[in-house]
């Protein structure tokens, strides 16, 4: 195969494709919603709920949805806080996600997590954001390390 047909090869793989996911910061008090993820993709790290946007989806549709799926609980409004780039190459193939993050807090604060998807993470709880679970997902490590805050100033 010549170098240009099999790059067309590469790019043409749904996966070689970019992939846009929603992340939320959950927050409650000085709190933020966090679990070890069971995936391919930043195993038993910690991580934000979130996953792929869907098609036709806006983006706090897609936020709703997934803390629904992920945790069982039900989020009010969000706000758009920022969107990173991120090139995942420690799964079988690599990831490239385009990631926007937004900010949320609970309908109602009596709401308790739950591990909806278990195969998927290993359980859901809110942690400090003085005092994060370590390791974190590497690109929130990131953020966290250039002083990104995601509460209200
Ligand atoms: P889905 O099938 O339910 O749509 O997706 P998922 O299985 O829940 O996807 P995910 O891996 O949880 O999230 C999609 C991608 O988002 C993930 O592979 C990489 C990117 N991502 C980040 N930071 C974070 C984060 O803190 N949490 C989550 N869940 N994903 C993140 O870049
Ligand atoms: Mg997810």
């Amino acid at each position: 195969m010549s170098k240009a047909s099999s790059t067309v090869a590469t790019t043409d793989n749904e996966a070689a494709k970019p992939k846009v996911a929603v992340v939320v910061f959950l927050l409650n008090g000085k709190k933020v919603l966090l679990g070890r993820r069971r995936s391919a993709v930043g195993n038993s790290t910690f991580a934000l709920p979130g996953g792929n946007l869907e098609f036709g989806e806006n983006f706090e549709e897609c936020a709703a949805r997934e803390v629904k799926e992920e945790t069982g609980l039900e989020i009010g409004a969000t706000e758009l806080l920022t969107v990173t780039n991120n090139l995942f190459v420690e799964g079988p193939k690599p990831l490239h996600y385009v990631t926007i993050f937004l900010r949320s807090s609970l309908t109602n604060t009596d709401q308790v997590p739950q591990n909806v998807e278990p195969e998927k993470c290993d359980g859901w709880d809110w942690y400090d954001w003085d005092n994060l679970p370590q390791p974190l997902f590497w690109p929130l490590e990131k953020m966290v390390n250039s002083g990104f805050n995601p509460f209200p100033a």
